[in-house]
């Protein structure tokens, strides 16, 4: 028989398990992430960000469960007494056991409670854990993964809670939300204990989708030939597959991020999901219309400071006439489409100076590697910009309290103060002393960090293979920053928000993206962004804009397209907004920004609420009978009523289908009731470019 540490609870989960007179109504959400209040990815971004609407739906209904991470909880986590009885009365039965526990408030928008489990606590019990999950699930666990180990772990003390909780809990009903495999153990534990909850596994990738994709096989023509079996054996993820799976066969309800990806896990996972789950995001609208207009300018002017400092002795290009591209994210070298990138960024290269273009573009590539530190030559370049500031500021002064001398002392007939009388022979030897520093000879580095493999980073390796060497014929520069931005850095000094808002465009030509929240970010701040119909947001995107490139959104075909035609399209792509004006780019970053509310967890988020009605009806369909009003749990998102359109673009005129959980069912056993009832989104009427209260320096 089974135990779980805390002594057997098995005849009360089952007592609980025929039982079907859970309310329904007043239901409450425990919502499993091991990003829960822990930065890792993305996940953390999809948490953090629903937070607020979710929140708003469950108040203290709702709490997040996760491992604890110490360091994290310490900065991000405020720990409150539990005030629900049963939640303090679990807690306190799973401390009387050794297992320790932090409850609290995460300090985050919509502050929702959170429960972290300390797993080290639960170690003791890794053996026998893992020789259960193969007795009752089939599920192997080898020695030597520390990552299974720690989703073991998790899994049995999240089980052990929930299954604790309903036994005290005997009234409402219980809705668990997992997301991602690491989190998926407790999935089949609570089917094979029968444990009286309803379940949802949420999958925001899968395992042998992104291996099999960063190798080089051409994925997406195979999908339903694989030998997923094997497959995973050939990678040494067999066991970790065999999670996943359990947990995608034992949920309620599954969900993947977006249709690509649910057709992934149809033939990958052998479960086609209910319905998608589309990442949204916390839209902040400023009360200034055009605020995030000059927040762009703003951030730009710091991006040149930076660019200013590296290319010391190089910089032969104007600021103004200088485009800022990027690409960021997970170092995921041809999955994020950064091998596309590169190559395209050549192709560009090539084309600007054939064209003769004024414009130089330079590419800044954001992932993490392994690095040993900052180089000198970047800090030096920050330094060396920095001092000649500093003396031309010092200069500037002198000169200024020169000048008004001389002209305290000017009589009509004197010529005017020149200003080679105004630069006193210290000031141009401090001048020349400065000059010399920036003397360079060697081009500006591409890396800003000494990398741990030099020799070896696929991307310096590209960049070497190109010959993209920042030459000052150059009319592409390419910057490599190997490490996620922050304020504190001493050579970019920007946190990615900051740096994406002074940026131009952000490109994005991935192969495997589940969903990509690197361009829907871009989008809500009002960047254009190239992506790709490989990815859950590009095909979001493309499904729901008839002319999406008018608004920002463009999407490069790598379903069709040979890699040679992919690789041009997108240079195509960049060519063309390297040629549009100032005006131009104004507009259409006013065009982009207003595509934020499509974004918006407000309407995303309604996916989400469908999900959890199918999980509840689901487990208790004879709570569901006549009486049932669902009419007030859809309607949080205000219909706003179409105005028409003006030029240039339309989206698709197709209410029915603004959020892309409408393509999946999600609404089994509910007839009548479709996404048409509670929104029929369009976009803002277009405004007149010529009325934006800025000025427009074209
Ligand atoms: C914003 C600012 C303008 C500035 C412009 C620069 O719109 O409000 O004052 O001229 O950005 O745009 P650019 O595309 O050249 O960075
Ligand atoms: C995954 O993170 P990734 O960058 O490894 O989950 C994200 C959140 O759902 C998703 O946006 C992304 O495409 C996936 O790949």
């Amino acid at each position: 028989a089974y135990t779980n540490g805390s002594g057997s609870v098995e005849n009360t989960i089952l007592e609980n398990a025929e039982s079907t007179g859970r309310d329904i109504r007043n239901h409450m959400v425990f919502e499993i992430s091991t990003e829960a209040a822990n930065r890792v990815g993305g996940i953390y971004s999809v948490i953090k960000s629903k937070a607020p609407v979710t929140t708003a739906e469950y108040g203290d209904r709702y709490t997040l469960i996760g491992p604890l991470n110490r360091a994290s909880a310490a900065v991000e986590v405020e720990p409150l007494i539990p005030t629900n009885p049963e939640l303090a009365v679990t807690i306190d039965s799973m401390k009387a056991r050794g297992i320790e526990l932090v409850y609290g408030r995460w300090l985050i928008e919509g502050a929702p409670r959170i429960l972290l489990i300390d797993t080290k606590t639960g170690y003791r019990w890794l053996d026998e854990w893992k020789s259960d999950l193969w007795s009752t699930a089939g599920i192997p666990s080898p020695p030597g993964d520390d990552e299974t180990n720690e989703a073991v772990v998790f899994g049995y003390l999240v089980a052990w809670f929930l299954g604790e909780f309903v036994s005290h809990e005997r009234k409402k009903a219980i809705i668990a939300h997992f997301h991602e495999w690491l989190a998926g153990v407790a999935l089949p534990l609570t089917k094979k204990r029968r444990i009286d909850v309803t379940t949802i596994f949420t999958t925001h990738a899968t395992l042998l989708g992104r291996y099999l994709c960063a190798g080089s096989v051409d994925f997406y023509n195979n999908l339903q030939y694989f030998d997923v079996d094997a497959e995973a054996g050939k990678r040494g993820i067999y066991h970790r597959y065999c999670i996943e799976r359990a947990a995608a066969h034992a949920a309620d309800v599954f969900t993947t991020v977006s249709h690509i990806t649910a057709y992934e896990s149809e033939h990958l996972l052998k479960r086609k999901p209910d319905g998608v789950l589309p990442n949204g995001l916390n839209v902040k609208k400023f009360s200034a219309m055009h605020e995030f207009q000059n927040l762009h300018e703003q951030s730009k002017q710091k991006i040149h400071d930076f660019v200013r400092g590296h290319f010391y002795g190089h910089n032969d290009f104007q600021p103004d006439n200088t485009l800022y591209f990027f690409t960021a994210g997970r170092y995921e070298y041809r999955n994020k489409g950064v091998d596309m990138f590169i190559e395209s960024l050549a192709r560009l290269n090539h084309s600007l100076k054939s064209a003769g273009s004024k414009m130089t573009v330079v590419a800044f590539i954001i992932m993490p590697a392994q690095t040993t530190s900052l180089t000198v030559e970047a800090l030096k370049g920050q330094a060396v910009i920095k001092s000649l500031h500093d003396t031309v500021q010092i200069i500037e002064r002198e000169v200024g309290k020169r000048l008004f001398d001389r002209a305290l002392q000017w009589h009509e007939g004197d010529d005017l103060p020149e200003h080679k009388d105004l630069l006193s022979s210290s000031d141009r030897v401090m001048l020349r002393r400065r000059l010399f520093a920036m003397k360079r000879n060697m081009l500006p580095p591409v890396v800003t960090h000494n990398m741990a493999n030099d020799a070896e980073d696929p991307i310096l390796n590209q960049i070497r293979r190109v010959q993209l060497f920042n030459h000052p014929s150059d009319r592409v520069k390419v910057i490599f920053h190997p490490e996620f931005l922050n304020s504190a850095n001493p050579v970019l000094p920007l946190d990615y928000d900051d740096f994406v808002r002074g940026t131009h465009m952000g490109v994005f030509p991935s192969y495997y993206e589940p969903w990509g929240y690197t361009p829907a970010e871009c989008t809500v701040m009002g960047v254009p962004s190239i992506t790709t119909n490989l990815s859950g947001f590009g095909c979001y995107m493309e499904e729901l804009i008839e002319n999406a490139s008018d608004y920002g959104i463009y999407i490069v075909d790598r379903r069709m397209k040979g890699v040679d035609d992919s690789v041009n399209q997108l240079t195509g792509y960049m060519f063309d907004f390297a040629s549009k004006s100032r005006r131009q780019r104004i507009n259409q970053r006013n065009r982009t920004e207003r595509l934020s509310d499509l974004l918006d967890w407000k309407r995303m988020g309604m996916e989400y609420v469908k999900a959890r009605q199918l999980a509840l009806r689901r487990a208790y369909p004879a709570s569901f009978d006549d009486d049932y009003d669902e009419s007030g749990i859809f309607d949080a998102v205000e219909p706003k009523l179409a105005r028409p359109l003006s030029v240039p673009g339309s989206p698709r005129s197709r209410t029915g289908m603004m959020t892309p959980g409408d393509f999946a069912s999600l609404q089994e056993g509910r007839e009548g009731l479709s996404t048409e009832d509670y929104i029929a989104w369009k976009l803002p009427e277009e405004e007149d470019p010529d009325d934006y209260p800025f000025p427009l320096t074209l």
